[in-house]
């Protein structure tokens, strides 16, 4: 998976923020979620993307996460709309979450990762998941 910031400048040297073709794709992520353990740094967060008629175009969707449990900062790090990219072709792409590994004795504990789909800066179809972060101590 390669992350590619797609931007475009004019004879003028302007910066334009890309736009992606309006082709309709859904994403999916794993149902059930994804369990990491406290210790484990980073859990790896797997987006697929199906386009109709297909996924010759880069796309962009856009993720967020919220505290169900858990808490930004204390146990993971948060993601405000963060972008993750899909270069021309691509179906799958990666985003990597950080967790805190504390000393607390504590329950496990969840959090919700969001993921919009943004079209030329629209973003109109959200998806989601939940990671439990296992506890350690
Ligand atoms: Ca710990
Ligand atoms: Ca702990």
């Amino acid at each position: 998976m390669r992350f590619e910031i797609l931007t475009c400048e004019d004879a003028e040297g302007t910066l334009t923020l890309p736009t992606f073709d309006a082709k309709p794709f859904s994403i999916v992520v794993p149902a059930g979620g994804y369990v990491v353990g406290e210790a484990d740094g980073t859990i790896a967060i797997t987006i697929t993307r199906t386009c109709l008629p297909d996924c010759s175009n880069a796309g962009v969707v856009v993720v967020n996460t919220a505290d169900y449990t858990a808490t930004s900062s204390d146990d993971y790090t948060l993601f405000q709309s963060e972008p993750v990219y899909f270069t021309p072709a691509e179906t799958d792409a990666t985003v990597s979450l950080s967790i805190v590994d504390d000393v607390y004795v504590e329950p496990d504990e969840s959090l919700v990762v969001y993921i919009a789909i943004q079209v030329n800066g629209e973003i109109y179809h959200d998806s989601f998941t939940y990671i439990t972060i296992t506890d350690n101590d």
